[in-house]
This record gives C-alpha cells, sequence and structure tokens, in this order.
C-alpha cells in the first residue's frame, strides 16, 4: 500500500514537473500580442547592433527649436539638427554662417517637418520646418543635413501649419497664422477685433520668398496641399472671430478653408493685389472667389489629404468626429455648382479629442485622440457608405491604447502616394508613469506601432526630449544615397588651405587650416579691442573626421565636418592669454591640437 502511494506519488510529481516545464518553454517562446517580439507579419522591428534602419524619421523638436532625425524601426535618435535654436554641440548660432541666417534669434517653436515633393512622393533634397514662435520658415537641405535658408513670415503670427505643394513639384511652401493679428499699431486699430484676420501664406520653395498671401477673417491653423497641384487647405477653429477660450468655443461649426491656387496665379499674373508691409496681399474672406469655407464640426485641428488624392480629413478636437472631404467635389463647388458642405461625403464618430489623421494606403485612416489616450484606425470607404444611414455599421477596425495624450500620429511614408502601410508613430504628449523619475519635466512617450496587420501592434516606447509635434517617416532608398559625407570645400568663399593672419587698422583676419592633430597656426596675437575674424577650414576629407574651435573664455565653440569651412567674428576685449582648443576628439593627440590666442591689454 504505502509503496503504491510513493508510485503513484512519483508519477504525480513527474507528470507536474512535465507540465511546468512544457508551460514555461510555451510562455518564454510564445508571442503575446502586446511583446516587443518580432512581427508575425515579417516586419522588422528590431535593429541589432551594426545593422542599420530601414526609415528616416524627421521629428520636429517644438519648443526646443530643432529637429531630429531619427532611425526606423530602432527609434534611435541619430542626429539633432539646430534650426532655430543655439547649439553648442555644432555651433549653430555661434558661427558667422549661421548667425548670418538666425539674425539674432535663437529660439523658435519647430511644429510641422515636410519633404520636398516631385510628382506627389519625396525626392529626398530638402526638408522645411516652421517657427511658430517667431514667424519663420526654415529649409535644411538633406545632402549636409544643415539649414540652408530662412524666411520670416510677415503679417503672420503663430506660423503654423506648413505644406510643400506636392505636384509636379515642390515650388511652393504654405504656412498658416494660427494667430489672426490686426496690422494697425494704434490703440483702437488694435483692439478692434473687426481688423484682425489670418493669413496663409506662399513661399517660394526655390528662392525662399514670400511670393503671396492670402487673408481670410478666420484663424488658419494646419495645412495641407492637394496631389494635383491645384488647392491647398487650411482648418480655422475660429470662425467666430474670437480672441478668448469662450469666445472660440461658441459655435458648433467652423471650417476647412480651401484655398483655389489657379485663381491665386491669375491674380498674381494680373496685378490683382494689394501691397501689404511688401507682401502682394489678396483678399480671401468669406465671398471670395478664391477660398472655399467647408463646415466642419467644432474647432477642427488637423486636416490630411489621403495617399490616393481623394479625400482631405479633418476633426473636430471638440467634436467625436472626423470629417471627410471629396476633393473631386472642389471644382464644382468652386464654380458654384454646389454648395461648399456638398463637398463632405461622410462624417464617423471615431471617438474623443481627434486631432490628425493618417494612413496605411489600403483605404484606411488612423486618427489620434487625445482624450481618449488612443490610436483608432478606420475604413474611409466604409464611412462614406454609412454617411447619414441610420443604424449603419461602424467603419471602426481597432482601437490601441496609447500612452498617453497623443497628438500627431503619422505612418511610413503616409503623407505621400506611396503610402506602405508598415509603421506608424504615435507621439504621446504626456509618459507619465512609463519612465524613471525625472524630476517635474518628463520626457515626453514617442510610440512605434506595426499596422502592417488587422490589429494594430505596440512596437516600442521612446522617450524623447521635448516636444515632438509632427514627424514623416521616409524610405531609407529616398534619402541615403543624397546624403553627403563631406561638403564641397569650395562652397564656402573663404575656405583656405593655406594660414595666414592679416591686419587692416583694427581688424585682423586669421586663417586657419585644421588637420588631425594640429591646426596650422600656433600662435595668434592681437590688441586688446581689435575686431577678430577666424576662417576655419578642416583639411581633412576624412568621413566622420570633425574638429572643433573653442576659445577660452570667449563663449566661442562650434565645430568643423570634413572639408568644412566655418567663421567667427568677435572684438577681442579681454586681455590675457586664452587657449583655442579642439573640442571634438578627432585624433590620439586631440588633446594637444590647440594653439596660444594671445590678446595684448591696451
Ligand atoms: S500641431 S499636436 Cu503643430 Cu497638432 Cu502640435
Ligand atoms: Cu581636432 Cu580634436
Ligand atoms: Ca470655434
Amino acid at each position: 500500500m504505502t509503496m503504491r502511494i510513493n508510485k503513484r506519488g512519483r508519477a504525480w510529481t513527474l507528470a507536474v514537473f512535465v507540465l511546468v516545464v512544457f508551460g514555461a518553454l510555451i510562455a518564454f517562446y510564445r508571442t503575446p500580442d502586446d511583446s516587443f517580439a518580432d512581427s508575425k507579419s515579417g516586419l522588422r522591428d528590431k535593429v541589432l547592433p551594426g545593422e542599420l534602419d530601414d526609415y528616416y524619421g524627421f521629428f520636429s523638436g517644438g519648443h526646443s527649436g530643432e529637429i531630429r532625425i531619427v532611425g526606423i524601426p530602432s527609434m534611435r535618435v541619430m542626429k539633432r539638427v539646430p534650426v532655430f535654436n543655439l547649439d553648442s554641440g555644432s555651433g549653430w548660432g555661434i558661427t558667422n554662417e549661421s548667425k548670418a541666417l538666425l539674425k539674432g534669434q535663437v529660439v523658435g517653436d519647430t511644429h510641422h517637418v515636410q519633404g520636398s515633393y516631385v510628382d506627389g512622393t519625396y525626392d529626398g533634397k530638402f526638408l522645411w520646418v516652421n517657427d511658430k514662435s517667431n514667424n519663420k520658415l526654415a529649409r535644411i537641405r538633406t545632402d549636409y543635413m544643415e539649414v540652408d535658408a530662412i524666411v520670416e513670415i510677415p503679417n503672420s503670427q503663430g506660423t503654423h501649419g506648413t505644406f510643400p505643394q506636392r505636384y509636379p513639384q515642390t515650388d511652393w511652401i504654405i504656412t498658416n497664422s494660427e494667430f489672426r493679428t490686426p496690422y494697425a499699431t494704434d490703440l483702437a486699430g488694435m483692439s478692434d477685433k473687426a481688423n484682425f484676420h489670418g493669413v496663409h501664406t506662399i513661399t517660394d520653395a526655390h528662392k525662399m520668398e514670400v511670393i503671396a498671401q492670402v487673408t481670410t477673417s478666420v484663424n488658419l491653423d494646419l495645412a495641407a496641399t492637394g496631389y494635383r497641384g491645384k488647392y491647398s487647405f487650411a482648418t480655422s477653429y475660429n470662425s467666430e472671430g474670437g480672441v478668448t477660450l469662450s469666445e472660440m468655443l461658441a459655435k458648433d461649426s467652423d471650417y476647412l478653408v480651401v484655398f483655389n491656387w489657379d485663381r491665386i496665379k491669375k491674380r498674381l499674373a494680373d496685378g490683382n493685389f494689394e501691397t501689404v508691409n511688401g507682401v502682394k496681399m489678396m483678399d480671401g474672406k468669406a465671398g471670395s472667389d478664391l477660398t472655399l469655407y467647408i463646415p466642419v464640426p467644432k474647432n477642427p485641428h488637423g486636416v490630411n489629404i489621403s495617399p490616393d488624392g481623394k479625400y482631405a480629413i479633418a476633426s473636430g478636437k471638440v467634436s467625436p468626429t472626423a470629417t471627410v472631404v471629396a476633393l473631386d467635389k472642389l471644382d464644382d463647388a468652386f464654380a458654384g455648382k454646389i454648395q461648399p458642405i456638398d463637398c463632405v461625403v461622410a462624417q464617423p464618430e471615431i471617438g474623443l479629442g481627434p486631432l490628425h489623421t493618417t494612413y496605411d494606403g489600403n483605404g484606411n485612416a488612423f486618427t489620434s485622440l487625445f482624450i481618449d489616450s488612443q490610436i483608432v484606425k478606420w475604413n474611409i470607404q466604409a464611412a462614406i457608405d454609412g454617411y447619414k444611414k441610420p443604424g449603419a455599421k461602424s467603419p471602426v477596425i481597432d482601437r490601441l491604447d496609447v500612452h498617453y495624450q497623443v497628438g500627431h500620429t503619422m505612418a511610413s511614408m503616409a503623407e505621400t502616394k506611396e503610402a506602405d502601410g508598415n509603421f506608424l508613430i504615435s507621439l504621446n504628449k504626456i509618459s507619465k508613469d512609463r519612465f524613471l523619475n525625472v524630476g517635474p519635466l518628463k520626457p515626453e512617450n514617442d510610440q512605434l506601432v506595426d499596422i502592417s496587420q488587422k490589429k494594430m501592434r505596440l512596437i516600442k516606447d521612446e522617450p524623447s526630449y521635448i516636444e515632438p509635434h509632427d514627424c514623416i517617416i521616409v524610405r531609407r532608398d529616398i534619402i541615403e544615397p543624397l546624403v553627403k559625407d563631406r561638403v564641397k570645400m569650395d562652397e564656402h568663399p573663404n575656405f583656405t588651405t593655406e594660414n595666414s593672419i592679416e591686419r587692416d587698422g583694427k581688424k585682423v583676419t586669421v586663417r586657419l587650416t585644421a588637420n588631425a592633430p594640429v591646426f596650422g597656426i600656433q600662435e595668434v596675437a592681437v590688441k586688446q579691442g581689435d575686431e577678430v575674424t577666424f576662417y576655419v577650414t578642416n583639411n581633412d576629407e576624412i568621413p566622420d573626421l570633425t574638429h572643433g574651435f573653442a576659445i577660452s573664455n570667449y563663449n566661442i565653440n562650434f565645430v568643423v565636418g570634413p572639408y568644412q569651412t566655418k567663421s567667427v567674428t568677435f572684438v577681442a576685449d579681454k586681455p590675457g592669454l586664452y587657449w583655442i582648443y579642439c573640442t571634438n576628439f578627432c585624433h590620439a593627440l586631440h588633446l594637444e591640437m590647440r594653439l596660444r590666442f594671445l590678446v595684448e591689454a591696451a
């Protein structure tokens, strides 16, 4: 009996042991829906050491004033490109070259990075980004990934939505003024709300000069352009013309404003415009033949065009709906054959606080829901089929919780006709408990999502520094072949392969070469009060070999990439000996790469 029990006990123990081991193995190899494991869809969502990413992500940096280049799917931040900000890592805002572009301002608020287009997709050559705070538009050349032009947008405040022409190529860039302003400077003129207006600014993408502005009585928020080069779009949440929150929320409906490019071009050709502060200005207020005001419920924010070019989708922040506008109806609406509201072909209820919509290229839309903290996936055709049909099935296919309070969302290549439906980024404003506590100012949480299957799958959390608003995700093969390892040396008029010190009165010009591990001059002597200019050329052509140039106690610090030339001009106001040194670890003898700067007391 005892023996039998023992035998049976042993059998049970063995059975339990086998089950536990088996269970553990299953648990170990199982891929739960929410895990960070590789996708069942065959999408590569891990990038191992030594491997390269599949996409370039270009993220705005909000009030950091910069933009960032992020590898996708790894979400590794590979580079920060200073735009409107001062950056001591690169010397942006310190060199003469960058100061000439910044014009004394070193703060910015970048929201919307966009790329240059040919025939509805990226050509990879340029990026543009707005500065909402100082009302500017910057262009970044992608061969060097550096800003090469900044234009000030006059008559505009809250310069926000930004979008390039998509077809036939990017010749125009549009920007919207979110804040309405008067041009008056007397108190009565400034106080009268009737004098306030929004402006839709058209900038020449090549010359980076403002071409024209179209004014509206309403504010203009986010921007888009169509795929036929005929129309641009702006949401307006302040159709009330209010100046306080309650005034701006008074009406149940605001607008999607459409701008007619053929008619704007005709006005320009005919000279049919006013000139305000040097800008050609046209009246696009309600009733103008330049604009169409399509009603959208309440306080809309984002507007995004579907990759097939058929629809504009705008969402009302305080309405749980998305409004689908059929772009093939716009010609008839501008011709007066139908009413603006007749362009609306669907208005599905999708959730609370809808902001921005992106696309997978398979007829599905993905809208960020700020209040619900979700991305909602819905089918555009299903929404159209069910429009105004009581009891129609919801077009919603899936919902994914994001963490938390998502602003923008963007899918891979989704702002082009080549939307590929692979990845989606959810740019969440609040990370709350997702990362180690780092003090009152927490990182944001940029989440990567696989959208290649019917159900969305969260792949990755990535903390990010304030404050990406928007991003675009561009296939690697479009950008990578254009990016250079070194600049063209003679691109800078003062590049130098020789070293010299010249004096002209109180002006001293130093031409200085940098070759690892020495600067071409070992001692520069000037007098207190001299105006000194250094032109520094990095004569090393080796990729990745960057030299730095810092002058001790003189608030000067910048880097110079291979074959690049940068310059700085300053008054030598402090007497004494100040070491100039290379800041970028370039050689085994990098620490010895320095020279003496002697300032003789006056
Ligand atoms: S705006 S979410 Cu420029 Cu949507 Cu920030
Ligand atoms: Cu050159 Cu360090
Ligand atoms: Ca409103």
